[in-house]
């Protein structure tokens, strides 16, 4: 079985059967008769020339077919990014080193060999000659990469009240469960490639590997069979998956590669890393006048091709839910020293949503007004829909004072309040944090192909491809509420360049919203055709395209940290998502839960980590913290339906909207706990080191530290 085809199965989700017997079929499980096994000789320093490169030793071995290195594979460059931001930095990045080494990781060379161990046997049989180089600093080069600037309204004439924040947001990594991996088939007689990859985006992934190989993109086909996790770290194709294909070219047949969890860390794509710096006036009573930002990225060395995304979205979500009359948001990404960055869950969401809500919650502090008060009198109310930002975005629908009124409700928020004073004059550290979040989501275009057969089932193949999040199962009831059928009767086909009609791709929650609407418009239409008499079989292919969406929601935490410890534990968390239509509440519930486990982890403990010489120091998972199941808190989802007017379903964007609140609502939490000391600012990750060295720092230790409560 090449590709995965998803036949009618009971159960909620009809993936699940397979993937629990352990029937999945996974890239790695690509088994094709004398396919040869990859390796990549990679850069151990973050920055040097490369004087020299000894590969005679390696290709000595038995067992290897070839060692590449860049000039043997005609120097190539990565793809073109996307230039979705101004670029000021286009200088070409190449598939392999070649004078130069740019960060600890990267491919230096590729070795090809019978076995993966022999290959990997070869490639620790490289030598190279370097002269070391300063790499560029934590915060990366002086040059920015691309800039952003977003300016509108006048400056305010007074401001009683202005606050401050200035927050570093950690570079993280995105954990998938199933590392990168690739399989490339080149047949010769047919002058065809096949290349098996867990990917977001086949359609974007088949043209630049036919763009690397000098192909017609009709004679790539690219197939991403059941993945397991990807969260923006699979949207892009990276280095070795074209030099997999162009080593299959070369030697004309089969090779495969499947990376470790170390060369995920070391060289997949990571995530944020930034320092957002914020400056919100308000008047007496609190209305905010103006917000003055300054954000900077941190990329890695070379551009993956949504790198400028995080940026451009965090600039253009500022000033989040909230109606702010003056705005100067001026931003900028520059290249470093380090591993790729690319969208990770989010990309650009939390960033903005942390920023803001630090800044509401310190402009609480600094004018007495309580936080919750405070932000109903500055939300933008649902009369104001449609809204036009102050960034020039387009707000489509949604009640930003219902989903804080409603959280207020389900959390208890004026007894909970009072049980914190309560809790608080017994010597406990006890914090509540409100966070609001707005989205941007569901936007361009996706494809559907639906074909009527004659014996009453349907088969939908869709350009939006699945990672885990059970596309296959809502496609069917989309389908089948669309055609009128059991979803038992629609057969759905994701993840091939072969048998799916071209795609953008599952990123940046666009999936249901365009790409089930996608569906809604091929069944009616094939629906209509059928009415009119049409034989079966019948197919109709569509394009969809629809104005971006906004789900929006409001996160309150309740955490008490450790006096003697500084460990903080979650104790309540409650959630209010609106994400418009749902179409397959069991999934959408999953997709919350899931990124508001990834948004803990972002907020408690995960954080990629380099030294001054451009060493990555958390390189394993003994390293590196994830959440586990016990570090999860329970989480009260409350979901409002606001339907979004932009497209066929209704639907909004579910799947990032845990990365976005959750991280501010724990940061307003933990400081709200050290209310009682001042609040000192901290920055994520909230581990007990960073609490207990401000609880240590602090000038007077709390009276209770010493009392048994
Ligand atoms: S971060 Mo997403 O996969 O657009």
């Amino acid at each position: 079985m090449n590709t995965v085809s998803h036949t009618p199965a009971d159960g909620l989700r009809r993936e699940d059967d397979a993937l629990l017997r352990g029937q999945g079929f996974y890239v790695h499980d690509v088994d094709l008769p004398g396919a040869w096994h990859a390796a990549f000789v990679r850069s151990a320093h973050a920055h040097a020339r490369l004087q020299a490169l000894h590969l005679r030793d390696a290709r000595a071995l038995p067992d290897v077919l070839a060692v590449y290195a860049g000039q043997d594979l005609g120097t190539q460059n990565l793809p073109a990014i996307n230039p979705l931001l101004p670029l000021l930095d286009t200088d070409d990045f190449p598939l392999l080193a070649d004078s130069t080494l740019a960060y600890v990781g990267q491919p230096v060379a590729i070795v090809v060999a019978r076995t993966a161990q022999a290959a990997r046997a070869a490639a620790a049989q490289v030598r190279m000659d370097v002269e070391e180089l300063p790499p560029s600093a934590a915060s990366g080069t002086a040059q920015p990469a691309t800039r952003v600037v977003h300016q509108a309204g006048e400056p305010p004439a007074s401001a009683p009240v202005q606050v401050q924040a200035d927050l570093q947001v950690p570079r993280v990594v995105a954990m998938a469960m199933e590392p990168r991996a690739c399989v490339a088939q080149w047949q010769p007689d047919h002058q065809q490639m096949t290349v098996w990859l867990g990917t977001q985006t086949p359609s974007r992934a088949q043209a630049d590997i036919a763009a690397a190989l000098g192909l017609d993109t009709a004679r790539v086909r690219v197939i991403s069979p059941d993945v397991g996790g990807a969260f923006g770290s699979k949207a892009s194709v990276g280095p070795e998956d074209l030099l997999v294909a162009l080593a299959a070219c070369r030697l004309q047949g089969a090779v495969r590669w499947v990376s470790s969890r170390s060369e995920d860390f070391l060289a997949g794509m990571h995530g944020r890393g930034a320092r957002l710096q914020g400056t919100l006036a308000l008047d007496a009573e609190g209305r905010f006048l103006g917000l003055s930002a300054r954000l900077s990225f941190t990329l890695g060395a070379w551009l993956p091709f949504s790198a400028v995304v995080p940026l451009r979205n965090a600039a253009r979500i500022l000033p989040g839910p909230y109606r702010v009359p003056h705005l100067d948001v001026q931003g900028q990404a520059r290249r470093s020293h380090a591993a790729p960055v690319n969208i990770y869950r989010g990309a650009g969401r939390p960033e903005a949503a942390l920023l803001m809500e630090t800044l509401v919650d310190e402009a609480a502090r600094a004018t007495g007004i309580d936080p919750v008060e405070l932000r109903r009198r500055n939300l933008i109310p649902a009369s104001a829909m449609p809204y036009r930002t102050p960034t020039g975005e387009r707000l489509d629908s949604g009640d930003y004072l219902l989903a804080l009124e409603r959280a207020c409700e389900r959390f208890g928020y004026a007894a909970e309040r009072a049980q914190q004073q309560a809790r608080r004059d017994a010597g406990a550290l006890l914090g509540i944090g409100v966070a609001l979040y707005i989205e941007p989501c569901g936007q361009g275009w996706e494809s559907a192909r639906v074909t009527l057969h004659p014996d009453g089932q349907a088969t939908v193949a869709s350009g939006a491809p699945a990672q885990g999040q059970g596309h296959a199962s809502t496609w069917a009831l989309i389908a089948a509420e669309a055609l009128g059928c059991a979803a038992e009767q629609v057969t759905v086909v994701l993840g091939d360049t072969a048998r799916c009609p071209p795609g953008t791709g599952a990123l940046a929650s666009r999936s249901t919203a365009i790409g089930g609407s996608a569906i809604v418009q091929a069944c009616r239409e094939a629906r209509s055709r059928q009415q009119a008499g049409e034989a079966l079989p019948l197919t109709v292919d569509t394009r969809y395209t629809a104005a971006e969406t906004w789900s929006y929601g409001c996160v309150i935490a309740r955490v008490a940290i450790d006096c003697d410890t500084g460990h903080l534990q979650v104790e309540r968390l409650v959630w209010v998502d609106d994400a418009g239509r749902i179409l397959h509440p069991l999934l959408a519930h999953g997709q919350l839960v899931g990124g508001a486990a990834q948004g803990l982890g972002q907020a408690l403990m995960e954080q990629m980590v380099y030294d001054p010489s451009g060493q990555l120091v958390t390189g394993s998972l003994m390293d590196y913290a994830v959440p586990r199941a016990a570090d999860m808190p329970p989480i009260e989802i409350t979901s409002l339906h606001t339907p979004s007017p932009n497209n066929l379903l209704g639907a909004k964007g579910v799947g990032e909207a845990g990365c976005i609140g959750v991280p501010a609502a724990l940061m307003n939490a933990a400081r709200d706990a050290l209310q009682p000391l001042g609040a000192p600012a901290l920055q994520l990750p909230l581990t007990a080191e960073q609490l207990w060295r401000a609880l240590s720092s602090l000038p007077r230790k709390p009276d209770h530290a010493l009392q048994e409560i």
